[in-house]
């Protein structure tokens, strides 16, 4: 754990950080990921959807004109009087705080700044997949043309271990989760673009996230909302 963290969450003062969202994995999971493996301490709070057709949000869009967080959203995060939305600018905000999995050098946050604009990418189009009310079709034509879609990322993959060199960053943590939405979707998926699939294997084989994975706070699924036509069951 960072000095950061440690000043900020001794025991006495757990519960100091916490991450608001939904109880489904979405565009969340990376960030519970990273506090995971930083092994800082954190409340996980979530908003309700009603179910459908009406998806009921009305908890969350009350409570959202009053937050008085910038730009308000789900995940949000607060720490102390701080109040984060933004899923990005979370994980950059733990990254940095916890200096690791955040660049040093202007070379490498140039890097990191073209993955996650990929990345960002990558994640809205398996997104739209997953909500396509045509779910069966697109996701065929999505996995058949998966190695276009990622052959940039097959290409940097070729000769380094992560998305921007051979160290982990933020970055990382979106794109290999969103492999393993594909690899649920599809599983097998990725054995065309090998280099990507190794980079996915090599992530979900962290001692850190194998734990995180074994313990009772993760689940599987559901990965996306209820109304979605992919990954919105069990509804927990
Ligand atoms: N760019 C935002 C997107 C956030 C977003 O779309 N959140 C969805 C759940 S995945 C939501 O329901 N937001 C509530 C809202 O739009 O009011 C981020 O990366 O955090």
């Amino acid at each position: 754990m960072s000095s950061l963290f440690r000043k900020l969450t001794p025991k006495s003062q757990k519960g100091t950080i916490t991450l608001t969202y939904f109880k489904f994995r979405g565009i969340c999971l990376p960030i519970k990921m990273m506090l995971e493996w930083l092994e800082v301490p954190y409340d996980y709070q979530h908003y309700y959807m009603g179910e459908g057709p009406k998806f009921d949000l009305s908890d969350w869009v009350t409570d959202k004109q009053t937050l008085g967080i910038d730009f308000a959203n789900l995940p949000f995060y607060t720490e102390g009087g701080m109040r984060l939305a933004e899923s990005f600018a979370i994980l950059r905000h733990i990254a940095r705080s916890s200096r690791m999995f955040y660049p040093k050098t202007d070379e490498e946050e140039r890097a990191c700044d073209v993955a996650q604009g990929a990345t960002q990418d990558f994640r809205t189009a398996v997104i739209d997949v997953a909500y396509n009310s045509n779910y069966r079709e697109a996701k065929d034509n999505f996995v058949a043309n998966l190695s276009t879609t990622l052959g940039n990322f097959e290409r940097v993959l070729a000769s380094r271990q992560w998305l921007t060199g051979n160290k982990m960053m933020y970055v990382d943590f979106v794109f290999a989760d969103v492999l393993d939405w594909l690899e649920l979707m599809e599983p097998g998926c990725l054995d065309v673009i090998p280099n990507v699939k190794l980079y996915y294997v090599r992530f979900e084989g962290q001692p850190q996230v194998v734990r995180y994975k074994r313990s009772d706070k993760y689940y599987k699924f559901p990965v996306m909302s209820r109304k979605a036509a992919w990954g919105g069951e069990p509804v927990l």
